[in-house]
């Protein structure tokens, strides 16, 4: 296509007048948004994302256009018997001022996103967990500086000249073997130091003086059971129907269901080893502590726990991040679908007097109407066990 006809194409002018369209219907969304204070509303945003693909097309179109030009001069210099452009020379600057933007950007990014790391770690395993992380993090960016600069640096210094011919070098096994072995020996060490800490982290098993809280997730909330006084939490057997007065499909035929507590807040006493159990009733959820640097699946008829032991109290945070409003947060941490976002708990840590006041306070999972609805579907079997058991708490 020549010049001229690239120029009078009727696609440029089309784009143009779109961009010109679009452009001026988002900056008038924006005006009268900003004038009435009413929220931005989505058709304007979506005026937005098209307007800046529009953007994005236009600078392409003015790349070719320059482009082009460059290729006409290159041409008549080499018409006049001058030397064309030196492409291999602007190509290789051009190597060298993206490995410096780019180190800058990586740069950037670590001190603008870096300040929004989590504060340290308030559970007795999660010095380990960052600890991996840490170690990670500095041996990929050891590889990536060394990588980069040696990549855009050869591109440079090796960039094509009249004065230098290829050397033609189609294998090494020594550089072979290196860039294998070294590589393959790092991960290694990365993958056996990560599995030991995993296995340390999910492999215990269920000991006396563990505090048992379960917790269920389903679309959109997470439902809490602590045990009662026997420390014991009743089973719950996913195959029962749910009902709105048995959310979590508490079994009828455990005993120890029935001094269990229900809770809206997740109360943990520091401390303390900490076993929460794990169950979904719809959808693949996933229990999301970062503060405690726990994070595991909740699968709808699969059991999943996970141990840990809080370490730094609320208020003992809140005085070291200096921040008053600092909450320990509970998130669901797998996309489960549009309300996803709403799944978020707040996590107390207290003291163990503050956890057995703020436990007597809470009331029973079993109450009057999961009783009712029980004896209805189970008989007298039911009645002598919840009449024995629940006395005790009422
Ligand atoms: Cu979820």
């Amino acid at each position: 296509m020549g010049f001229r006809r690239l120029i009078d194409s009727k696609k440029i002018l089309s784009l143009f007048a779109a961009f010109t369209l679009l452009g001026t219907n988002t900056l008038m969304a924006q005006t009268a948004a900003a004038g009435t204070d009413a929220p931005v509303d989505k058709g304007a945003m979506w005026l937005g994302v098209g307007y800046y693909v529009l953007l994005f097309l236009l600078v392409c179109v003015i790349v070719a256009v320059v482009g082009k030009i460059l290729k006409i001069y290159d041409l008549t210099l080499k018409m006049q018997g001058k030397k064309g452009i030196q492409w291999n020379n602007i190509i290789g600057v051009f190597c060298i001022v993206f490995l410096v933007a780019g180190l800058y950007g990586a740069y950037w990014s670590f001190t603008e996103q870096g300040t929004q790391i989590l504060p340290e770690s308030a559970s007795a395993h999660g010095g380990k967990i960052d600890m991996m992380f840490w170690v990670t993090t500095a041996i990929t960016m050891v590889v990536f500086l060394i990588t980069q600069v040696l990549l855009f640096g050869f591109a440079f210094k090796y960039r094509g000249s009249d004065k230098r011919k290829g050397y033609y070098y189609p294998h090494n096994n020594t550089i072979e073997k290196i860039w294998t072995i070294i590589p393959a020996i790092v991960l290694t060490i990365l993958v056996v130091f990560g599995f030991f800490t995993w296995r340390e982290v999910t492999n215990t098993k269920e000991v006396k003086g563990d505090i048992n809280i379960e917790i269920t997730g389903h679309q959109f909330a997470w439902e809490l059971r602590y045990p009662g006084k026997d420390g014991k939490l009743g089973s719950s057997d996913y195959q029962l129907y749910y009902t709105a007065t048995n959310m979590l499909a508490v079994s009828p035929k455990d005993r120890n269901s029935y001094d269990d507590l229900k809770a809206d807040t997740l109360v943990l006493p520091v401390n303390k080893s900490i076993r929460l159990n794990i169950h979904a009733q719809d959808v693949i959820h996933s229990v999301y502590l970062p503060h405690f640097r726990v994070q595991m699946n909740a699968v709808p008829g699969l059991p999943t726990f996970f141990k840990f032991t809080p370490t730094i109290t609320t208020a003992d945070m809140r005085n070291r991040l200096d921040d008053p409003n600092f909450n320990y947060l509970l998130y669901c941490n797998k996309i489960c679908g549009g309300g996803h976002y709403n799944m978020q708990k707040v996590v107390m840590v207290v003291t163990e007097a503050e956890y057995q006041e703020w436990l007597a306070h809470q009331k029973p999972y079993v109450n009057d109407q999961l009783k009712k609805e029980w004896q209805l579907a189970y008989g007298s079997q039911v009645k002598e066990l919840t009449g024995k058991r629940v006395a005790l708490n009422n």
